[in-house]
């Protein structure tokens, strides 16, 4: 393609309301402008990766079986009423009405349509199983959209959905999946880690997200130094053994500490280590008040306390429930002498404990040399503790490191979730009519997008790797004036469009500096300049990743090529 006829509006200076060098590089180097917050469009440049992106998620859904289809954005407000979903999702749903006033959701995803499609098809389980997928605008009116492409409000998403007879058929399909991620980010060239997403206690691992590791990551994994062990932060399990002191049980004793409410100010009045404190938290779960205690040094995970208790809602009590349960405000409660019949529960951590400090239930009082058995009791010992830094990995290889990631991709054993209320059903083998067992697997196509620009790129601009790259090669003559270098240019145009290789062809009359500039603004992996030595048939060559240079003669510039590349186009 010609410069010249192309449309690529790169930026000198740094647009002001972008803030991360992604968002700045994709608006500079003319690969997508903003229309409104959150909403963009993709310039040739910013199509043309996401056409690469999108062949190499196509390739990979097709090699397990996937077969694509296309559902509409517009979905009639009844099919998420048979969910539920119509009235639980807020402002993020955005929503509209037609001309008849009939209600509709825009799609900010589609298990709802897609099984509502296939109930009227699929009632054998012969038919079984089935996985359908599509690439397609999606619609999330976010509160706070940010970063470019990284949060946006219509963005295009791969979904994909899977239909079994059995569960055992689910876990195939879902290992299938998880393996065709693992190529997809792999042929990126993107850091990223397949992360556990739900508490790994609950029987097998029904969710995994996979996670770029950038700073710039909204979400925070806990992975392991020794393993590709790797847990979202509120999902990683701990498996520490603690070791109980040796020394012997001393009396409890209520001491004053007037004003010291947080474990810190405690463990510096009393000049004891946090690790010696006992932090006691009341939680409301469905509405009965239970202690949760923690070691003091560690923070509880209520995600896992609502597992634990398998519970619909858990929420910190309030000063009232507090004070008419334990008569005592927030800082100087424990759990020695409290109501009989309030369940306690506490993190492994605790049972740890010799002569430790909790509050006495005493404005202003605490007590010391309080221990586990003799002076209060715990219903049940559990993991109820965020993961820590430097912790032991739960598979007990390494130990565990605290890193920011983008979320890319999202899988999930959705089971019945979806199938059920909508009444999704086939005949088993047995005659017997059975829900749908599903699964549902989405990855960010134009977020994939911003999230390799956010990996590769320098001071000078982006540097794309050669399986996204929107050409393979920028063709430069310095001077559009000299005719030795315009006829060589041109040759050298067709030979290599002629080898199956995408050409960028900088034919502006622009000075060479500004074309330089742009080049590595727009980081092609590979730019040849056709400048002095075109009468000697020579050309200089820069690749665009490693910075470095080399003069090749006309005659071997596709055996170049074609090594340059060899990883790739062959
Ligand atoms: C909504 C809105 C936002 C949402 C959802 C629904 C996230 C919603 C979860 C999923 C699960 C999977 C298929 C592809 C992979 C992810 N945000 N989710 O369901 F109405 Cl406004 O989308 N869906």
């Amino acid at each position: 393609m010609k410069q010249s006829l192309t449309f690529i509006p790169t930026l000198r200076e740094t647009p002001a309301d972008a803030d991360v060098k992604s968002h700045q590089l994709l608006l500079r180097a003319g690969f997508i402008r903003q229309n409104t917050s959150g909403i963009y469009s993709f310039l040739p440049l910013g199509k043309r990766v996401l056409q690469k992106v999108e062949s190499i998620v196509r390739e990979e859904m097709d090699a397990i079986n996937g077969v694509e289809v296309l559902m509409p954005a517009m979905q009639q407000a009844e099919l998420w009423q048979e969910t539920g979903r119509w009235y639980s999702y807020g402002p993020e749903l955005m929503r509209l009405k037609d001309r008849h006033n009939r209600e509709f959701a825009l799609g900010a995803t589609h298990e709802e349509v897609i099984t509502s499609l296939l109930r009227d098809e699929i009632k054998s389980y012969k038919k079984l199983p089935l996985t359908l997928y599509q690439i397609q605008a999606k619609f999330r009116d976010e509160k706070r959209p940010r970063f470019g492409l990284l949060r946006g409000r219509e963005f295009l998403m791969k979904d994909a959905y899977s239909f079994h007879a059995t569960r055992e058929s689910l876990d195939l399909t879902y290992d299938h999946m998880v393996q065709a991620y693992t190529n997809i980010f792999t042929r990126l060239a993107l850091d990223f880690r397949a992360v556990i997403a739900d508490s790994g206690a609950i029987g097998g691992k029904d969710t995994h997200e996979f996670m770029v590791l950038s700073e710039i990551g909204e979400d925070t994994i806990a992975y392991s130094d020794g393993s590709d062990f790797a847990a979202n932060i509120e999902m990683a399990e701990v498996k520490v053994s603690y070791q109980t002191s040796t020394e012997e049980l001393r009396d409890v004793e209520k001491v004053a500490t007037p004003n010291q409410r947080t474990i810190d100010q405690i463990a510096s009045f009393l000049n004891v280590e946090e690790q010696r404190c006992i932090k006691t938290l009341v939680y409301n779960v469905d509405d009965q008040l239970v202690l949760v205690l923690a070691r003091g040094d560690h923070e509880i995970n209520e995600i896992k306390v609502k597992n634990v208790l398998e519970a619909k809602s858990v929420e910190l009590a309030t000063e009232e429930e507090i004070q008419n349960l334990l008569n005592c405000e927030v800082g100087s409660l424990g759990p020695v002498q409290i109501p009989v019949g309030v369940k306690v529960i506490a993190d492994h951590a605790v049972a740890a404990i010799r002569n430790g400090i909790c509050g006495a239930n005493v404005a202003g009082f605490h007590l010391v040399n309080a221990n586990p058995e003799r002076d209060y009791l715990v219903n049940q010992y559990e993991d109820l503790r965020f993961v820590m830094e430097g912790d032991p990995s739960p598979d007990g290889k390494g130990t565990i490191v605290f890193t920011q990631g983008i979320e890319v991709g999202h899988v999930f054993k959705l089971g019945t979730t979806y199938s059920e209320p909508m009444k999704g059903t086939f005949l088993d083998d047995n005659g017997r009519s059975k829900p749908y067992i599903m699964g549902c697997y989405g990855i960010g196509i134009s977020r994939v997008m911003a999230a390799v620009a956010e990996q590769f790129q320098d001071d000078k601009g982006l540097i794309w790797p050669m399986t996204v790259a929107p050409y393979d090669v920028h063709l430069v003559p310095v001077n559009m004036k000299d005719e030795a270098q315009v006829s060589l240019a041109d040759d050298l145009y067709t030979l290599i469009k002629s080898n199956r290789y995408d050409v960028l062809y900088d034919d502006r009359a622009e000075r060479a500096g500004v074309k330089f500039a742009d080049s590595d603004l727009i980081g092609l992996p590979i730019r040849i300049v056709v400048g002095k030595k075109a009468s000697e048939g020579l050309v200089e060559v820069k690749i665009r990743k490693t910075g470095e240079t080399f003069e090749w003669k006309k005659e071997e510039i596709l055996d170049q090529l074609q090594s340059f590349f060899s990883t790739l186009k062959n």
